[in-house]
């Protein structure tokens, strides 16, 4: 009697507990960037976990891992592949490792400037290049930014790729990039973002490439002299998921990461384009020596050879078709 009791309690209770647990139930997902929370990839992923948070009405809640707290770029993907961390704001930089297909997008010079790259992301082509991740165990949620990399050194102003030549630089775990810098006479010395700072603080490296807002965010003016304007290759970076994570989200909540994706990618392009507006006379007051005007036609020039072993590698054709890009 008193046995039947107890367990009719217990039942009963477990029954409640599970019902309060479920109305209650808030799944975390685990998000990270390199660069510091200040960046823009810090706006965009903010914005991406207020609208998920807003929109399930806190079923979801993020847990953000900033400044590479998890990993480089590269060990970030392999993470969300594995589903111990649910998604990532990267850079393309290892992205080309995985899904082949987003290659040639890292060749530099193939942007002329922020309305074409937008467009072309934002068009039919770019939208298409989404659609080759989940064949590699990867969602892509959104195109967003990272921006035009730009030349940071220890050494030297950067002018022409003469001035380039012999600097050793840090450059992304990216095949494409590393052959256009080799053009240039620079050495690349492929390392994850982690590493970077203190790279340049020992003089492992003479410099490093990266957009203003990740100059900005990383306090790279206090390991750097020498900033040239180079705007040698157009960053593109995405959010990414795997499908594992994608399946256990009911079609309205997918619609409702799909649209914060969108709106996270608005306010990170937006974060940028402050960042290029203000950022360079803040690195000049910060003491970086500023080279803006950068003789392009000769590091477009240098790229001759390159651009050859581009065409046999991606077409010709396909390279020429992302470069007239209306
Ligand atoms: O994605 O590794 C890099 O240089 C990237 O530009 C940076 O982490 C932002």
């Amino acid at each position: 009697m008193k046995f039947k009791s107890t367990t009719c309690f217990t039942s009963v209770a477990a029954a409640l507990l599970f019902s309060l647990g479920s109305a209650n139930a808030q799944t975390i997902v685990k998000i990270g960037y390199t660069p510091a929370a200040t960046s823009h990839y810090g706006v965009g992923t903010n914005v991406f976990c207020e609208e998920i948070e807003k929109n399930t009405q806190n079923r979801y809640k993020c847990q953000v891992f900033p400044n590479g707290s998890v990993g480089g770029e590269r060990e970030m993907i392999e993470a969300v592949q594995l589903g111990t961390l649910d998604i990532v704001n990267t850079s393309t930089g290892p992205v080309g490792n995985f899904v082949p297909e987003v290659k040639i997008v890292d060749i530099p010079f193939l942007f002329r400037d922020y309305d074409h790259a937008r467009s072309y992301f934002d068009g039919p082509e770019g939208q298409a290049l989404l659609t080759k991740f989940p064949a590699k165990g990867l969602v892509a949620l959104t195109w967003t930014e990272n921006g035009f990399r730009h030349m940071t050194n220890s050494k030297r102003s950067i002018v022409k790729p003469e001035d380039a030549s012999g600097l050793k630089m840090r450059t992304m775990e990216n095949k494409v990039h590393m052959d256009g810098y080799k053009a240039f006479g620079i050495r690349p010395t492929p390392m994850a973002f982690p590493e970077v700072f203190g790279a340049l603080q020992q003089g492992i490296v003479d410099g490093q490439e990266n957009p203003i807002p990740v100059i900005l965010a990383s306090k790279f003016s206090q390991v750097q002299k020498y900033l040239s304007l180079t705007g040698h290759v157009y960053s593109p970076a995405l959010f990414l998921t795997s499908p594992r994570f994608m399946k256990k989200l009911s079609d309205a909540d997918q619609k409702v990461f799909y649209e914060a994706a969108k709106k996270a990618n608005i306010a990170q392009r937006k974060k940028v384009n402050e960042d290029e507006a203000n950022g360079i006379a803040q690195l000049e007051a910060d003491g970086m020596i500023v080279v803006r005007d950068v003789d392009g036609p000769a590091f477009r020039k240098a790229l001759d050879q390159a651009y050859i072993q581009y065409g046999k590698e991606f077409g010709a054709d396909n390279i020429k078709k992302i470069q007239d890009y209306k």
